[in-house]
């Protein structure tokens, strides 16, 4: 089915009048669609769940539903416009549900774009850095109090380290394509790093930090923010909410928005984790979030950074092991220039540990 036909399966008001596909993500298919409506252009977010990564999405949409829900509800409270701060999904003209079944049997589902916002798949402006922050912290407060156990497991142990190695392992030993012989200096920088990423785990396994709603993808462009004023407006991307813990999100965020290159910059030598970023994303997420941290929570936030920062260069370095098979490439080799690069990040994460801890202690 075309984009046009997909469009005039959900609740949509107005003329159809043409798409763009957004390449930004690693695993579904995006496409801002416009529509004029009432003499006005409207415009929508459209995308095709990735069945091979959720293989249930009905589940995906459920969670969203209900925790974007939520989030309204607490966005009412604090007197803000819900047309910003809290994605909106249409539903199907035919049954309601919140997505649409094409000929091939794949989902499709359709946001409103929050109208005059932008996102930042890199950012140097430390105040914006800082609102992102607030924003995924702001997120995490607006859903304190939703039950975390009610959430469908859409992707069973999706930051669950240990297992995330447990593949790495397994791949290594089926190395399906003969790569691991050029990745041995990589595979052994991460062997080195394997006990104390998989820390965090352990203290979940062993019930020392709480279980609570969490976003599971803080990278800075799942922050949508006002073309105009620059304020941070609602959290994107919520296909991952799902039972985690804080120190994941702080983490994930940090790996992103504090490395001096994008994620997959081949350039390792230049990678770094850029300590005033660091500094204002912390201040805006720990600032939005301190009083609600456990002790605990507090002391394993920068382990947090450190875990996931591993943790997605043994995902990276695992597809690539097994053929690039789970996210999307644009050449031979990119996952593998992923995985240095965050490879690379994680060592100057271990150098740069005690300054951190520094940073951190003063928002706390
Ligand atoms: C994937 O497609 P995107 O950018 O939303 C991945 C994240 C990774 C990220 C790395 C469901 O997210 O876990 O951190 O790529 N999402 C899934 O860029 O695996
Ligand atoms: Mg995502």
């Amino acid at each position: 089915m075309t984009i046009k036909e997909i469009c005039s399966c959900f609740n949509i008001a107005g003329k159809y009048l043409g798409c763009k596909e957004i390449p930004t993500g690693n695993i579904n298919s995006t496409y801002q669609v416009d529509f004029k409506d009432e003499g006005e252009k409207r415009e929508y977010i459209v995308q095709r769940i990735n069945k091979a990564v959720f293989k249930e999405p009905e589940k995906v949409m459920d969670n969203i539903i209900r925790v974007t829900h939520h989030v309204r509800m607490n966005i009412i409270k604090k007197g803000l416009s819900t047309k910003k701060f809290v994605l909106r999904a249409f539903v199907s003209k035919y049954d309601e549900e919140p997505y649409v079944i094409d000929d091939q049997g794949d989902y499709w589902r359709c946001y409103r774009f929050i109208a005059n916002s932008i996102t930042y798949d890199t950012c140097d402006d430390l105040l914006i850095i800082e609102r992102a922050g607030r924003a995924f912290g702001r997120f995490q407060s607006c859903l304190e109090e939703f039950d975390a156990k009610t959430l469908f497991i859409t992707i069973p142990d999706f930051h669950n380290t240990k297992v995330r190695y447990k593949a790495l392992h397994d791949a290594i030993e089926k190395d399906p394509l003969k790569r691991v012989s050029r990745v041995i200096a990589d595979v052994n920088k991460l062997l080195l790093f394997e006990k104390q990423a998989t820390e965090l785990q352990d203290y979940l396994d062993q019930d020392k930090i709480p279980t609570r709603v969490t976003h599971n993808d803080t990278k800075c462009n799942n922050v949508s923010f006002d073309r105009t004023t620059g304020e941070a407006l609602a959290v994107l991307d919520l296909d991952t909410v799902m039972p985690g813990a804080i120190a994941h999100d702080f983490g994930d965020a940090i790996r992103f928005i504090a490395n001096t290159l994008i994620e997959d910059d081949p350039n390792v030598d230049d990678v770094a984790l850029d300590l005033d970023k660091y500094e204002a994303f912390t201040k805006g997420f720990v600032g939005e979030l301190k009083n609600d941290l456990t002790c605990m929570e507090k002391k394993t936030l920068n382990l947090g950074v450190f875990a996931m920062t591993v943790e997605l260069a043994v995902r990276f370095l695992t597809d690539y092991i097994l053929g690039d098979v789970y996210f999307k490439t644009k050449y031979p080799g990119h996952n593998l220039d992923r995985a240095r690069n965050q490879i690379a990040l994680a060592e100057d994460i271990i150098r740069k540990k005690s300054k951190m801890d520094i940073i951190l202690d003063k928002y706390l």
